[in-house]
């Protein structure tokens, strides 16, 4: 007998909570869930399908797609477009934005399976997804999507791990659902899910570290000094998936950085569609995400489409303590 509440009864519930909602948010929701449920059954039999490794081709990043990753793609443009709640979709894995329902007042950004390069050696990957109002009346533009991570009016991800789970926010704190295979349902099974203030684990690729700025090598040294007080030296903990990472954190307690690198000088990981909608679901948890100098990730302006910040996010205590030493480390 299932007593948990699914996600369809759990967002009808909440609908509620937006006096002057009419249920298209609600719609938009749903359809990202369908879409996920499709994902997810391809994703656990990866290995069975002749739907595992590259798929030959390049993204608008210059990264090798693989199989999977269009499969996702067009799995979330298919709902999207069929359910009708969404405007404008910014996927990934495509230069322009798609236009889909002319009249409808959602923007969607989306990221529809990061962390696939992982897929092939059974590493969890995820969906990472952003919801924005359209700015304005009449038809929506690339300017809807280039809005700063503050006019998020939802956003999560879904994590295809040991486990198939939802987590998302409306502003309203953070739930998360995992998707019971039995009556193939996303059930409510983190309800008001908060981070700890603090942890013991920190997500890095130490690979980099000669490139890291003096901040982060510093932070970094400082979690791995003796400090019995401060439950130090802290865990390393790097899947290289950050919807596994993050995740990991958010329930557990932890900080993962992305700083700027010799590769990615100025971070690896989209603004757009990895660092805005994260920081949203991490803040609604309690937790901090900021550029590692102070500057909260929701308020950098967004100049374009494929915009890559340093990324600091996850327990609100160790994101402050990284940020003194970035700080303090500034020529
Ligand atoms: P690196 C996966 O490719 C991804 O976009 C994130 O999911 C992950 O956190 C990061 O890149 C890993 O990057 O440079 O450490 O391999």
């Amino acid at each position: 007998m299932n007593q948990f509440q699914t996600l369809g009864q759990f967002i009808i519930e909440k609908q509620a909570d937006f006096p002057y909602a009419k249920g298209e948010l609600s719609r938009l929701l749903r359809d990202i869930g369908i879409a996920a449920k499709i994902v997810n059954r391809e994703v656990n039999k990866a290995g069975l399908m002749d739907i595992l490794g590259s798929a030959g081709s390049e993204n608008i990043q210059g990264e090798s797609q693989q199989k999977l990753d269009i499969f996702a793609n067009e799995q979330f443009i298919s709902a999207l477009r069929s359910g009708g709640e969404c405007a404008i979709l910014a996927s990934e894995e495509n230069e322009e934005v798609i236009h889909l329902s002319k009249h409808a007042k959602y923007i969607v950004a989306i990221d529809p399976l990061d962390g696939s390069s992982n897929i092939d050696v059974n590493v969890p990957v995820g969906t990472i997804f952003s919801i924005y109002r359209k700015s304005h009346d009449g038809p929506a533009t690339i300017a809807d999507v280039l809005q700063q991570g503050t006019f998020q009016v939802a956003a999560g991800y879904i994590i295809y791990g040991s486990s198939t789970m939802l987590v998302y926010t409306t502003g309203c704190g953070v739930n998360g659902f995992t998707l019971d295979p039995s009556i193939g349902e996303f059930c409510l099974s983190h309800p008001n899910l908060k981070t700890p203030p603090t942890g013991t684990m920190y997500s890095i690729n130490e690979g980099n570290y000669v490139h890291f700025p003096l901040g982060v090598k510093k932070y970094i040294k400082y979690c791995q000094v003796e400090d019995p007080g401060s439950h130090r030296p802290y865990t390393s903990r790097y899947i290289g998936s950050m919807v596994a990472d993050l995740h990991r954190n958010l329930i557990k307690g932890g900080i993962f950085i992305y700083p700027s690198t010799a590769s990615a000088p100025k971070g690896k990981l989209r603004l757009v569609y990895e660092c805005n909608p994260l920081a949203f679901v991490t803040e609604q948890a309690g937790g901090r995400a900021t550029d590692g100098l102070g500057r909260r990730i929701l308020e950098l302006p967004v100049m374009e489409l494929h915009q890559r910040p340093p990324i600091f996010i996850g327990a609100t205590e160790m994101v402050q303590q990284a940020e003194v030493f970035m700080i303090a480390s500034l020529n």
